[in-house]
């Protein structure tokens, strides 16, 4: 019995460290907004690559539409048709780090800053602010996830490890890509 209890107290213990040892790196922030609209994920979208630009629809009110660029690849656009359609691109390597904004019901106001000092605002001043960050040094913002209709109601951030493998580049890169990594844009 002794030996038995002694065996399942190793066991625990080393997947317990198991556990432990594992580096986490994955963290969420959010949802910011309302409970209308239908759900959407970028969580697949990941796959193709770094977020490498941005495009968001605002009106007079609203942030009422989004589409990311992940790699070379846009994602579907989620939201409305209203306002007015504005695009960034981001630098190569460049990531997104913080993200913030207001709400009320809907999305009014995103602030994406990146870890090159740039920020990029939309939309207006109205609501409750909210202030989403990585939990864990180092990672970046690596997909969205939310709620829309005709804007978007709601939004979340998820945020990883830069992609230490670019897809769809042709090769394997095990560090950070620099300009001369175009696989970024
Ligand atoms: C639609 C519908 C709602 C959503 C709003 C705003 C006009 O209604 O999808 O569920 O809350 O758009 O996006």
């Amino acid at each position: 019995m002794f030996c038995f209890t002694l065996l399942a107290l190793l066991c625990c213990g080393v997947f317990i460290n198991a556990a432990n040892i594992q580096a986490r790196s994955s963290s969420y922030s959010g949802e910011y907004g309302g409970g209308g609209g239908k759900r959407f994920s970028h969580s697949g979208n990941q796959l193709d690559g770094p977020i490498t630009a941005l495009r968001i629809r605002v009106n007079r009110w609203y942030i009422v539409g989004i589409q990311v660029r992940y790699g070379k690849e846009w994602s579907d656009y989620k939201g409305g048709s209203s306002g007015d359609l504005e695009e960034i691109f981001l630098h190569p390597g460049e990531s997104i780090i913080q993200v913030t904004g207001k709400y009320k019901t809907y999305l009014r106001k995103v602030v994406f800053i990146t870890d090159k000092g740039r920020y990029f605002p939309f939309g207006k001043d109205t609501g409750v602010s909210f202030n989403g960050a990585p939990l864990y040094p180092g990672t970046v913002l690596r997909y969205i996830s939310g709620s829309s209709g005709s804007v978007i109601d709601a939004i979340g951030f998820h945020w990883d490890k830069y992609p230490s493998h670019c897809p769809g580049c042709g090769n394997r890169s095990t560090s950070r890509p620099t300009t001369s990594h175009i696989c970024a844009q």
